[in-house]
């Protein structure tokens, strides 16, 4: 390894080399410093904030020095990296993690008393890192666990945007969106000034032949924009090994502002430049499976994906091996189609740069990208026109001209004369302008495709992607089944329970191995176990009843069964057939006797999930669980019955005191359109149960954990299309409980019903494309089991202990293991040792 400093003067850099802290007197004595020296505090002025930042800066030092060891024993060891590509990474805060991940929770909970400090609060002050819209962000996140927390010599690439999803606050029963600014005080990020690349845009291409007859292509001309990497440590848990997650940045190429316009006196076109290179990373596109097809989107994409394969084939180079060995020392796992311009990047190095061949470079290319779909809805699926991309990536267009020109000859070849054939699976779309078929080129580009549940797998190769199957044949297609890490949604999120369960199975090592829960089942019929799993269920409801209370201002009871929705708003989601569910049950109480409503079981209705700022109908039905709420709530006929709670500003953080809260969670999606959903896995493995359809990993919960243990409901996957069909061309009845539900609500009930009317319309008029009628009896049928089984306290609670018993196959470590196995084939570099930490209890 090159180094600067000479052999004979390296003594005294070992001498002061920084050493990891491990003891509670040397943990206060950091915290005690950087408040002095760093935040320029003291004991007389240091508050919570100032606190929380020195004992950040405390960890992100001990972080880092391992994240330096570890880096350097990976460049040095020289074995296949794994690099994720995602344009979300939903990380959340990262203080508690880290704590909890290097083992020293105790330590510096201690250490802040000593110091005047309750931990809580201290993590209570940080601000969400929300660089995600929902569950695809979050799988990235807890990849990057998994893979750090399995050795894995392993990066993610993303953008560094100034605003996160944004804050959602509830107004008037309306969704409000307010601008998240993160980065005020950020411990866990280091900017790399010295690692910068520089991005084309725009401007032309030269085509000649050189001397030798060769054809030449130039891009030439546009305008440049700079990367400025900024670096995130991700500790794994119980290991030293502490990988890197690069985000990008963009400023202007030129610096602060461009001195010649700036002398010339035009001062307000410099710093407009300025301005509009720092616009590519300032905002996440808040959208939840919707492709909207924005230039600056493809501009953000094209930007991170230029710096990341800059970055990455750099390091590359330096090990002086020969090109063909790419795709040895390389995977690339595509994070859904938003970065699937790496390929034609790939590509646009090797031939344009490098003086590759084509085929030559073609088969590094895609021995190199694995590609990772997550959704099968239309309105997802990435296009970007013609145009657009002529006029803004000249070059990789010619490119994807050519990727597609020698993919449809080889299609030709396999299948003579079928021009149907050509024209469905071309990857540009034949349409008023063109369109470039984002998911057809990560497929041809890549040597794997995988969805992330079963169902989902067997859909995309029987629907979107069944052409593709013809002609690749079936094993380019695979499925992984997604997975949560159990450290931040287990450990973190549910201490007394993780501790619990660590009694029981000899340590926290079901944290490592998630089937050493199976030796749960055993105790799913001992009486005290069953009490103590009981009693910290009540605690954790407790606890939400009480941060309801401070958000809301409503009094829930905590006895009462919490039935809990929280993820992003959205039709195909259904929350407007959880909360018609609600009007209905409201309904039922209200024709009810005194002594009927005595025999009922108290519920809880919580809700939570921002909608796309842009989605009407999404926030149509924030609009009308908000108001039935207002209703409810307050109706003495109903009193403890039913409340019904929306949580404003579902994130992350709220995520970790919500789940372990839930008796029972919905999942009830359209069958077919839930790709996979991952807080399924999250709230089962918590002790709740879960009424949902037959669509995305729920049928894989269900084999797992029993039959007996959830509560399916709805129509089939494989049923919807002809429903939809009667829907459109046969007489379309509702259901008449839902008929009922509808008169409640254009009897104004809830405010205006003018306000609901595209909703209900949606429905009634306009082909219900979501069944929602159709799956009503059946959701409604299967409440009224779910209020029967939750009387019977005793059976409930081996229900939920026998199901997280069984849980262990949705660890994302069992995932990231298949994508090494089957997709990236890496192997994870051993450490020496355990750090031994992480293993306090
Ligand atoms: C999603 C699917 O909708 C989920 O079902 C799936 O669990 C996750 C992770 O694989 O991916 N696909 C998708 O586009 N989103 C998903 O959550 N949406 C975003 O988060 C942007």
């Amino acid at each position: 390894v090159e180094a600067l400093i000479p052999e004979h003067q390296r003594d005294a850099w070992k001498k002061f080399q920084a050493k990891p802290w491990v003891s509670k007197d040397d943990f206060e004595k950091e915290v005690v410093r950087h408040v002095e020296t760093t935040l320029a505090r003291s004991m007389f002025n240091c508050d919570e904030t100032a606190a929380y930042a020195a004992a950040s800066l405390a960890f992100r030092d001990r972080l880092i020095t391992e994240w330096n060891r570890t880096q350097q024993r990976q460049t040095f060891a020289d074995t296949k990296r794994v690099y994720y590509l995602s344009l979300e990474f939903l990380m959340g805060r990262a203080l508690d993690n880290a704590m909890l991940n290097v083992g020293l929770k105790n330590v510096a909970k201690e250490g802040l008393s000593e110091l005047g400090f309750r931990i809580e609060d201290i993590i209570n002050q940080e601000h969400d890192a929300a660089l995600g819209n929902g569950g695809l962000g979050r799988l990235a996140a807890c990849f990057l666990d998994s893979m750090a927390s399995l050795n894995f010599p392993a990066w993610g690439y993303g953008l560094r945007y100034k605003y996160g999803i944004f804050k959602q606050e509830i107004v008037d029963g309306y969704q409000v969106e307010v601008p998240d600014y993160w980065l005020d005080f950020n411990p866990w990020e280091f900017p790399r000034h010295d690692i910068v690349v520089d991005v084309q845009f725009y401007g032309g291409v030269r085509k000649y032949q050189d001397d030798d007859g060769k054809n030449v292509a130039v891009w030439e001309g546009g305008e440049i924009v700079r990367a400025v990497a900024y670096d995130v440590p991700i500790p794994g848990f119980n290991t030293p090994t502490t990988n890197n997650m690069r985000l990008w940045s963009s400023k202007a190429a030129s610096g602060e502002f461009d001195f010649q316009k700036f002398n010339s006196g035009d001062y307000e076109s410099s710093v407009a430049d300025q301005q509009r290179a720092e616009t590519i990373s300032a905002v996440l596109y808040p959208n939840d499976n919707l492709d909207r097809g924005k230039e600056l989107r493809l501009k953000q994409q094209y930007f991170w994906v230029a710096a990341s394969l800059y970055d990455i084939v750099r390091r590359f180079k330096k090990s002086k091996r020969a090109w063909s060995e790419f795709p040895d020392q390389i995977a690339i796992q595509l994070n859904d189609t938003h970065p699937t311009l790496a390929i034609v990047e790939l590509q646009r190095i090797l031939i344009d740069m490098e003086g590759l061949d084509w085929d030559e470079a073609w088969a590094i290319v895609t021995n190199t990208f694995g590609y990772t779909n997550h959704t099968v809805l239309p309105e997802a699926l990435e296009k970007w026109s013609v145009p657009l991309f002529q006029n803004l990536l000249p070059r990789h267009l010619q490119i994807i001209y050519d990727i597609n020109m020698f993919f449809l000859q080889s299609v030709e070849r396999k299948f003579p004369g079928d021009r149907d054939m050509l024209a469905r699976v071309s990857i540009i779309e034949e349409s008023q302008p063109k369109m470039v078929r984002m998911a057809f080129l990560a497929i041809v580009g890549s040597h794997k495709v995988n969805g992330v549940a079963e169902l989902h797998s067997d859909l995309i190769r029987t629907t979107i992607f069944k052409d593709f199957v013809k002609i690749f044949g079936p094993d380019k297609f695979t499925n992984v089944t997604n997975g949560i890490t159990p450290r931040r949604w287990l450990h973190q999120a549910n201490p007394r329970l993780s501790e619990l369960i660590a009694s029981k199975t000899g340590g926290l090592g079901f944290l490592k191995d998630l089937n050493v829960l199976n030796e749960l089942e055993k105790f799913a019929d001992d009486k005290e176990f069953k009490k103590e799993w009981a009693e910290i269920k009540y605690a954790n409801k407790v606890k939400l009843a009480k941060y309801i209370k401070s958000t809301t201002g409503v009094t829930v009871n905590p006895s009462a069964l919490f039935d809990i929705q929280v993820k992003r708003i959205h039709e195909y989601k259904r929350q407007q057939l959880n909360i018609f569910g609600v009007i209905h049950r409201y309904l039922t109480i209200k024709a009810m006797t005194a002594e009927e409503r005595k025999k009922l079981a108290p519920r809880v209705s919580i809700f939570g999930g921002k909608a796309a700022p842009g989605y009407w109908m999404a926030k149509t039905i924030i609009h009308l669980i908000n108001n039935v709420g207002a209703v409810v709530n307050k109706d003495p006929d109903v009193g403890d019955l039913l409340k019904v709670i929306f949580l404003e500003d579902y994130n992350v953080s709220k995520a970790e005191i919500i789940t372990p809260a839930s008796d029972i969670s919905e999942h009830i999606s359209t069958a077919g359109t839930e790709a996979s959903g991952t807080s399924n896995m999250k709230f089962v493995l918590n002790g709740g149960l879960i009424i949902g359809t037959c669509d995305g990993a729920n049928i894989e919960i269900t084999r797992e954990i029993g039959e007996n243990n959830i509560f399916l409901f709805g129509n089939l996957a494989e049923d919807v299309e002809d429903l939809r069909h009667t829907h459109n061309y046969g007489s379309h009845t509702l259901d008449p409980d839902l008929v009922k539900v509808f008169d409640l609500i254009k009897s104004d009930a809830f405010g205006d019903a003018g306000a609901f009317g595209a909703l209900t319309g949606s429905i009634e008029d306009h082909g219900d494309y979501y069944l929602v009628s159709d799956d009503f009896h059946s959701y409604i049928k299967t409440q009224a089991l779910v209020d029967e089984a939750y009387k019977n306290q005793d059976e409930w609670i081996t229900k939920t202990i026998l199901s997280v018993a069984r849980m262990g196959f949705f660890s994302s470590d069992r995932c990231i293991n298949e994508y090494a196995e089957m997709i990236w084939n890496v192997e994870p570099l051993p450490v020496e040792k355990e750090s031994g930490l992480g293993k306090e209890e």
